[in-house]
């Protein structure tokens, strides 16, 4: 085996890879690197960079518990605000120095004798490691929609996670296809500059309105409070999620602010969701509906049959004709396996096991995979509060696992293929009488075969309390020489769960 030594390897630098790398070096573990394939770090962050472009998750909460934001200007921040905080995140805690940009991972796999994993980059030397850490992130990688003509179409036409600021679209006639997250955020900045825009829709969105405004600058005391306040005033909406007959209280508040903002009772049915609301991610906005009645936009409901060298073709036989496309399509998610090739022991192949679906324990650690952890992994997503919050958990989950495999000097860890089993099934049974399994709810959530790999069907601090302490005992640990499992204490059957 060839390649530069490191203990710890870590795969991206946005919000998961810079709380790593922080927690790391506070707890006085220096030997890592950070893996980047950017020139920059920030992740999602930096990547999405679209005009509109803002966090839909109150600022407060959006930012690591031991790195309060006393900068953020507005309730919810906007991207270059995010993004330069994570920079000073960078910055104040001397991370940088471990990182290294343009570093495109393209595989990495383990090997048994050594207990060593060696990571391939894209035009470098391996690097090998005791411990890989992903933290690559879930919408890294831009979903482009699978309509037929990609290639007929002679203007550009590009994706809201690249977004292309050379490409001039003021008095230009624009698409864009999609009506999500980012859609909603994108679409009243192009309707400002744009001669005609075009949004094409195949599912109407739940809206809320967006309790937006300026954040003053607060001390210490009242920034923490607000934190606490603003985490429990989200973590109530998983109730809802979790008990669906509740759901028809946040339903008749977008319903309302629907009747409300749309005037045209026929514009309004097409924007009626038909699903009941968490099933997909509940989108704020307080522009999305005025924009559509403006003059220059029009709404699309009549389905994408093809691009064309001129424009979109529906299939009512219309042709769309525009200069750009833009895909607000969304990310792969769980129809994705994993972000790279990953090969454990025995030859094993992360994207192959995972072909039905993702799985793993504690969206952390998977069987067969030693000495390898994920930072929001199978089954860790939030569809109602912040992801920083599971992040955290998942670090210090992991941070754990770390020092304690150091401080006993175990060759690897591995989780227990009994405990990610019942896990699983008591995750995939936790779904059960939640929106995510109610009647014509289909997300990105789920795989082709309707399993939900992507989102933690609970409140986020059960989450927390799962992962507070690393539980050796739900891991097959190695002795370094005589390469035999270490005695472990009884495994408490609640970690199981
Ligand atoms: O993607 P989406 P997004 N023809 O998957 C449509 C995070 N985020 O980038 O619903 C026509 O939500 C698709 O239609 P349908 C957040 O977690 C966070 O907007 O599948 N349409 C949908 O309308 C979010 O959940 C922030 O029927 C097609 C849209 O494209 C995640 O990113 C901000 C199509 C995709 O919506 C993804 O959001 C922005 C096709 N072939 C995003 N294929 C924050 O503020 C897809 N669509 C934190």
């Amino acid at each position: 085996m060839t390649g530069t030594q490191e203990t710890i390897v870590i795969v991206g630098t946005g919000f998961s890879g810079l709380g790593m790398a922080i927690r790391l070096k506070q707890a006085g573990i220096e030997n890592f690197i950070l893996l980047e394939q950017a020139a920059e770090v920030g992740g999602t962050w930096r990547a999405n960079h679209y005009p509109g472009a803002a966090c839909d998750v109150p600022s407060p909460v959006y930012s690591f518990s031991f790195e309060p934001n006393p900068a953020w200007t507005r309730v919810f921040a906007p991207q270059a605000e995010i993004l330069a905080y994570l920079k000073h995140c960078a910055d104040k805690y001397q991370i940088r120095p471990h990182i290294h940009f343009h570093s495109r991972v393209e595989s990495a796999s383990f090997d048994e004798t050594s207990g060593l994993w060696t990571v391939h980059i894209d035009g470098q030397k391996p690097r090998v490691c005791r411990f890989l850490i992903m933290a690559s992130g879930g919408l890294s990688r831009p979903a482009y929609p699978d309509i037929a003509g990609w290639k007929d179409f002679k203007g550009p036409l590009f994706h809201t996670a690249e977004w292309r600021h050379d490409v001039p679209l003021r008095g230009q006639r624009v698409a864009v296809i999609g009506t999500g997250a980012s859609a909603i955020q994108v679409v009243p900045e192009l309707a400002k500059e744009v001669a005609e825009l075009k949004v094409f829709q195949r599912t109407p969105a739940w809206i809320l309105p967006k309790e937006d405004g300026p954040l003053p600058r607060r001390g210490q005391a009242r920034n923490w409070l607000l934190r606490k306040f603003l985490y429990w005033q989200f973590e109530m909406r998983a109730i809802a999620l979790l008990r669906p007959k509740l759901m028809r209280y946040g339903q008749r508040m977008a319903e309302d602010y629907l009747q409300e903002e749309v005037k045209d009772p026929q514009l309004r049915e097409k924007l009626r969701p038909k699903y009941i609301m968490g099933c997909k991610r509940v989108l704020l906005s307080n522009d999305f509906y005025k924009t559509l009645q403006e003059p220059q936009t029009q709404l699309v409901i009549e389905g994408i049959e093809r691009i064309t060298a001129r424009g979109i073709q529906t299939r009512d036989g219309v042709e769309h004709e525009v200069d750009a496309v833009v895909c607000a399509t969304g990310f792969q998610v769980a129809e994705a396996t994993a972000p790279f090739h990953i090969t454990g022991r025995q030859g094993q192949v992360l994207s192959e096991l995972w072909k039905d679906g993702a799985q793993a324990y504690l969206g952390s650690t998977v069987h067969g995979f030693p000495n390898f952890f994920f930072i929001v992994g199978p089954n860790s997503g939030l569809g109602h509060n912040s992801i920083v919050f599971i992040i955290e958990s998942q670090v210090q989950y992991i941070l754990g696992a770390l020092r304690q495999t150091l401080k006993q000097g175990w060759k690897s860890v591995e989780v227990r293929k009994e405990i990610q089993d019942t896990f699983n099934e008591t995750v995939q049974k936790n779904f059960k009488h939640t929106v995510w399994t109610r009647e014509h709810c289909r997300s990105w959530y789920q795989t082709p075969s309707g399993k939900n790999t992507t989102i933690w069907p609970g409140f986020s601090f059960t989450f927390r309390l799962r992962t507070l302490l690393f539980n050796a005992a739900a891991y097959h640990c190695l002795d370094p020489d005589a390469e035999k499992e270490m005695a472990q204490p009884q495994f408490n059957a609640l970690h199981s769960r």
